[in-house]
């Protein structure tokens, strides 16, 4: 390691840290991560897929920012946040780049570049971002109650707890833009990505990335068309120059790399890729789209870290798309018995550590004192303000694109004394 030199390490891959000790150039991204642009260094991400960089939780509660040991304040830094990319971001030069206003809704159609949309009224708000598929790692792999083969899983992100962050978001709000080319009575209205995705099970084998709100959803005051990310220019992977931020919303609507918004009087029935973001399976006689995220939680450890016996202070987040977090309860159980958990600490509450906030996790924290060697697993269960409260994992609904698991599912943790090998 070169230390001081490097002030903010998190920039470099392994690979790319030991390409400059040695001299090297930096090696051209292996053709399995080709999907990113960034460095994604595996001490603060786990690549699930090419294009898959989920976030670890264990730096947000313990990381070395500037050179010190400290957690993520409630905001995760640009270069730490989680990235879903079905392509390689598309080469965007922002002088020549434009947005396209298209549709039948609109009685003036017409381009915007970057320069005018930085010259619109900006508003800037802190967000949640989380996958619609977040936590799907945690579903079983075939439908409760039974093997009909109609049902087998897709094929999609075993994401685990790591598709999530939070940042603060600077655009101009979409409500804006579609009056400035003329919306009259819109109804549904499609946001398209620059990106381009190939799959075989496409026609034609590619698509571009696009998905359809309602127009109400995206007249709200907090609809944003986002150009900065907690005070930066967006980064390549998160959309650069231009995204949908749809608060409260899953993720998955969040379309990067806009070239193009479709107004339209009509509704716009699912095309292409947007058919697997619809919730579908035996529970689901038609299929429903993911719109509101779930109410979700984590705790601020890697999964199996080894933690020292003694008083331990547990800690996590909490977010929700239907609005501010109201309550977080955590539980804890042991290992008494191969394949025997038992209750250790039965569901208490935790502590916010602010005033909840609609759209933005909240930070939780409970003490968990005089912990004795173990294999232990802790959960954190959250509830909204709406209600919604996070149910068993037996209990989350089966659907077939593994969207929307919002189960307080274990984390296993490992309570043993400090190693005394050399
Ligand atoms: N154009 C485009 N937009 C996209 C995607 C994509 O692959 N292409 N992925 C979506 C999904 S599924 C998620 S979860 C978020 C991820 O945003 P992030 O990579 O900035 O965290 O972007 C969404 N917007
Ligand atoms: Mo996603």
């Amino acid at each position: 390691m070169t230390g001081a030199a490097v002030p903010y390490l998190a920039v470099e891959t392994a690979a790319a840290a030991d390409a400059r000790d040695l001299g090297q150039a930096p090696a051209a991204p292996a053709p399995e991560n080709n999907f990113v642009v960034q460095a994604t260094p595996s001490w603060y991400f786990i690549q699930r897929e090419n294009g898959s960089q989920e976030m670890k939780w264990g730096p947000v509660g313990y990381a070395v920012l500037h050179g010190e040991h400290v957690g993520y304040g409630e905001l995760v830094p640009n270069d730490r946040m989680y990235i879903h990319n079905r392509a390689r971001p598309p080469e965007i030069d922002r002088r020549t780049w434009r947005l396209k206003l298209t549709g039948d809704a609109l009685t003036r159609p017409r381009t915007f570049t970057y320069e005018e949309l930085l010259a619109m009224p900006s508003v800037t708000l802190k967000r949640t971002i989380d996958c619609g598929a977040n936590c799907a790692a945690f579903f079983p792999k075939l439908p409760p109650g039974g093997a009909d083969d109609r049902w087998l899983p897709v094929g999609y992100t075993q994401w685990h707890f790591g598709a999530v962050g939070a940042a603060e978001w600077t655009g101009v709000r979409a409500k804006d833009v579609l009056a400035a080319a003329g919306a009259e009575n819109p109804v549904d209205v499609q946001f398209i990505g620059l990106d381009v995705i190939r799959n075989p099970s496409l026609p034609g084998g590619t698509a571009r990335y696009s998905q359809v709100a309602p127009a109400g959803k995206v007249l709200e005051d907090d609809t944003l068309l986002v150009y900065r990310m907690n005070g930066q220019d967006l980064p390549i992977d998160h959309g650069y120059p231009l995204r949908l931020l749809l608060s409260g919303w899953a993720a998955v609507s969040y379309v990067k790399w806009l070239g193009e918004i479709e107004v339209s009087k009509h509704r716009i029935p699912p095309s292409g890729l947007q058919t697997r973001h619809l919730l579908t399976g035996p529970a689901y006689p038609e299929p429903v789209p993911l719109t509101v995220g779930p109410v979700r939680s984590a705790i601020e450890h890697d999964r199996e870290i080894t933690l020292a016996p003694g008083d331990i202070t547990l800690r996590g987040r909490a977010w929700s798309g239907a609005g501010a977090i109201e309550r977080v309860d955590v539980s804890v159980e042991r290992l008494a018995a191969p394949g025997r958990w038992v209750t250790e600490m039965p569901w208490r509450a935790a502590r916010l550590l602010s005033t909840p906030q609609p759209y933005m996790w909240v930070r939780f924290e409970v003490p968990w004192p005089g912990v004795k060697p173990g294999q232990y697993r802790v959960m954190s269960r959250a509830r909204d303000k709406a209600g919604n409260v996070q149910p068993r994992p037996e209990d989350v609904v089966w659907n077939q694109h593994g969207l929307g698991y919002n189960g307080h599912y274990p984390l296993e943790l490992i309570v043993a004394p400090p190693s005394d090998m050399p």
